[in-house]
């Protein structure tokens, strides 16, 4: 018998998408992005909220700036920075209740570490040791993902089948802006639509998909737009206020607990940095745009609220970079020192059932491996 014939396997059957929706204007996003900060609306923002959320912001920032300086160490491979979008990464990871899941992409180290994985097992990934350095399970976070977008239908998957066995768990996906050109992204929207399953998709449009710029990714009036085509709700929210991230994925998240199914939340941000330590943006981007932005940066918009409304002092901004600087010291030290790899790991959670092919290499690696252990007597020829 299949899950389908199963008596009462799907609650609510039938899915209520499946009903035509003959109005689509509660879908549609706003026509700016909605902010918080500098706004009325901040007076209603919970202070105590406000300020987990800025030493969370200066970690990040500091973060970033060591695994950057790592990569030019020869200590870590490669980093593809989240400078300038660490408003979308810690909203993403406090937003979450334990019980619920984080499918991250490569940009989102940042959002493992803030939900709590260990910072040098976050990047063990782009270290090259190992494909994830931390347990999934442990804090409910998805390996980082590279081939873009793929992570999206897992989360759908992994929240469709939550709700197929009664369980209370939200699943929260991030992508970048490029990643909604990908068939993944489509796939993932409209089965979640259709199954109306608890899952929010947090687009951070960060201007670029390497060199691409967001003008040739997409001709959509917003990547928020999307949503409609699918059958849920679009949200347009200011990627640099980190209050209104919160709020606006806070209330998708709700709504997906409630039964309401996904919300698409473009978060209009911007890439601070190259891609990653291997690109040169200055080739594609003027620096002026950078500079522009630095005006509009997530710290600057949440110290400004938080300093003006008298929640945070000279002590509180000095208490909240010296935490940031311990972070960043533990990484290095951490960091520098050589990992014990067994090379014989490329084989293990390939497969649960390795394939032929793969049990071959391994044979075959092992005995390469035994000879140089033995010595030049007993070289492989
Ligand atoms: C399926 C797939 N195609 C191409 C690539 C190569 N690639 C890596 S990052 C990237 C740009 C992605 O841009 P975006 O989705 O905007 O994310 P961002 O890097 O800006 O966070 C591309 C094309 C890939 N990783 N996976
Ligand atoms: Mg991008």
């Amino acid at each position: 018998m299949t899950v389908m014939e199963q008596r009462d396997a799907y609650r609510p059957t039938p899915p209520p998408a499946w009903q035509p929706r003959t109005d689509p204007a509660p879908l549609l996003p706003d026509a700016r992005p909605y902010r918080v900060l500098g706004t009325e609306a901040a007076a209603k923002a919970d202070s105590e909220l406000l300020r987990r959320l800025y030493a969370q912001l200066v970690r990040g920032r500091r973060y970033n700036a060591q695994a950057t300086a790592l990569t030019k160490q020869g200590r870590l491979a490669v980093y593809p920075s989240s400078t300038g979008q660490e408003a979308c990464q810690v909203a993403a990871a406090l937003v979450l209740e334990e019980r619920d899941w984080l499918f991250p992409s490569y940009r989102d180290t940042l959002a493992a570490v803030a939900r709590g994985v260990d910072p040098v097992q976050a990047l063990t990934l782009l270290r090259g040791d190992w494909h994830t350095g931390y347990d999934p399970y442990a804090h409910r976070v998805a390996p980082l993902c590279t081939p873009l977008a793929t992570q999206l239908p897992h989360a759908v998957g992994l929240a469709h089948a939550a709700r197929l066995k009664g369980d209370d768990v939200v699943a929260l996906a991030m992508v970048g802006d490029g990643g909604t050109s990908e068939g993944d992204f489509h796939e993932a929207m409209n089965f979640a639509a259709v199954w109306q399953a608890p899952v929010v998709f947090l687009v951070q449009n960060n201007g670029f998909a390497i060199s691409v710029p967001l003008a040739k990714q997409t001709a959509a009036p917003s990547l928020a737009h999307k949503a409609v085509g699918y059958g849920m709700p679009g949200r347009l929210v200011d990627g640099n206020d980190a209050a209104a991230v919160h709020e606006v994925l806070a209330d998708a998240v709700a709504h997906a607990r409630a039964g309401g199914g996904p919300t698409l939340v473009e978060a209009v941000t911007y890439r601070i940095d190259a891609h990653t330590n291997a690109d040169d943006a200055t080739r594609y981007r003027a620096d002026g745009e950078v500079e522009a932005w630095r005006d509009h940066d997530p710290i600057l918009l949440l110290e400004r609220e938080l300093t003006g409304r008298g929640l945070l002092d000279e002590d509180g901004i000095q208490a909240a970079r010296e935490d940031a600087e311990t972070l960043a010291a533990d990484l290095r030290a951490r960091m520098n020192q050589d990992p014990a790899l067994d090379p014989m790991d490329l084989f293990a959670h390939v497969y649960a059932q390795p394939t032929t092919q793969l049990l071959e290499q391994e044979t075959q690696l092992q005995a390469e491996l035994d000879a140089e252990a033995a010595g030049p007597e007993g070289a492989v020829r």
